[in-house]
């Protein structure tokens, strides 16, 4: 991670009232949960077509839920790192800082983040697969029995976001309002390959808002961002955290 850019950072987040912060899978690898496309991500393992389309979920609803059963269960293991926290941290220090992410961990929450938009789901809410209006919030885990029965007599589904389908009503919209409406927009731990979360820095960076990435690698919207800080989020976002509050003082 370079001084310089990490100075120019914290800089730009010195000056800052309202924060955005866009996250991805990468925030939670340092807590132990897989990534998608990095090398021994979930997509290297299982195909998007099995476990993650409606049709996937029509065709053997009991093999999706075996899939996001097994990520439920593992999560029980898993704690926020230093990178949530450091976020968590910002609400006290900041007079906004909103969290879109795209995690259905709830890992943001444990930390203590109070403003976070799930823009793909959670893990830990589910709804009637037929649309009869039955939904559990909180799912918690084990599921009793796979696929869970619903109320009507036919059968619960993930409240995740599955490709091919929409997000949640007005996320995007909300989403896309704080990003052109924020000071500075952090973009931590997300590849940039799903749309359309991928478009939101987008929209900060179009609105003339400071982007600032906070990645190990170069990401497929790098290119469109201000100032790249290449490092694992649990260590960069402490830090920057960190200069941030004596450049405030
Ligand atoms: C939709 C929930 C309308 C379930 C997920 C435009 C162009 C191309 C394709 C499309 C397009 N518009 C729509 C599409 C189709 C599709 C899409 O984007 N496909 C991609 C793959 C090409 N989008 C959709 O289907 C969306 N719906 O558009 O509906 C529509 C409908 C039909 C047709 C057209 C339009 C719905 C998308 C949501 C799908 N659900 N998740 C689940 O979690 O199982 S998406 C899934 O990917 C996760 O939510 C995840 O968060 C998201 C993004 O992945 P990342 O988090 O970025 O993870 P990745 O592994 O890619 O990257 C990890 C990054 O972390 C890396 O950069 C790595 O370097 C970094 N990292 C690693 N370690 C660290 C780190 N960073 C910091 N610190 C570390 N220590
Ligand atoms: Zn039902």
């Amino acid at each position: 991670m370079s001084p310089d850019v990490l100075e120019a950072a914290a800089r730009a987040l010195a000056g800052a009232r309202r924060v955005v912060v866009v996250s991805g899978s990468g925030i939670s690898a340092e807590s132990g949960v897989p990534t998608f496309r990095d090398k021994d991500g979930i997509w290297s393992t299982v195909r998007i077509e099995d476990v993650a389309t409606p049709e996937a979920l029509r065709r053997n609803p009991r093999k999706v839920w075996e899939f996001y059963e097994g990520r439920r269960r593992n999560m029980q293991a898993v704690q926020p790192n230093p990178g949530h926290h450091a976020i968590a941290e910002m609400e006290a220090v900041f007079g906004e800082v909103v969290t879109i992410t795209q995690n259905i961990d709830g890992l943001h929450q444990r930390a203590g983040s109070t403003q976070v938009l799930e823009l793909h789901g959670s893990l830990w809410k589910a709804r009637c697969l037929d649309d009869c209006g039955a939904t559990r919030d909180p799912f918690p885990v084990p599921a009793a029995e796979l696929p869970p029965p619903c109320e009507c007599g036919g059968v619960l589904r993930p409240s995740v976001v599955l490709f091919g389908e929409l997000l949640p009503p007005g996320a995007m919209e909300q989403a896309a309002q704080d990003a052109a409406e924020c000071d500075v927009c952090l973009v931590v731990g997300t590849s940039g390959a799903v749309w359309p979360a991928a478009g939101i820095p987008l929209v900060a960076k179009k609105a003339g808002r400071i982007t600032i990435e906070v990645n190990p690698a170069d990401t497929e919207i790098s290119a469109d961002l201000d100032l790249l800080l290449r490092g694992g989020s649990g260590e960069v976002l402490p830090a920057l955290l960190h200069r941030t509050c004596e450049l405030r003082t």
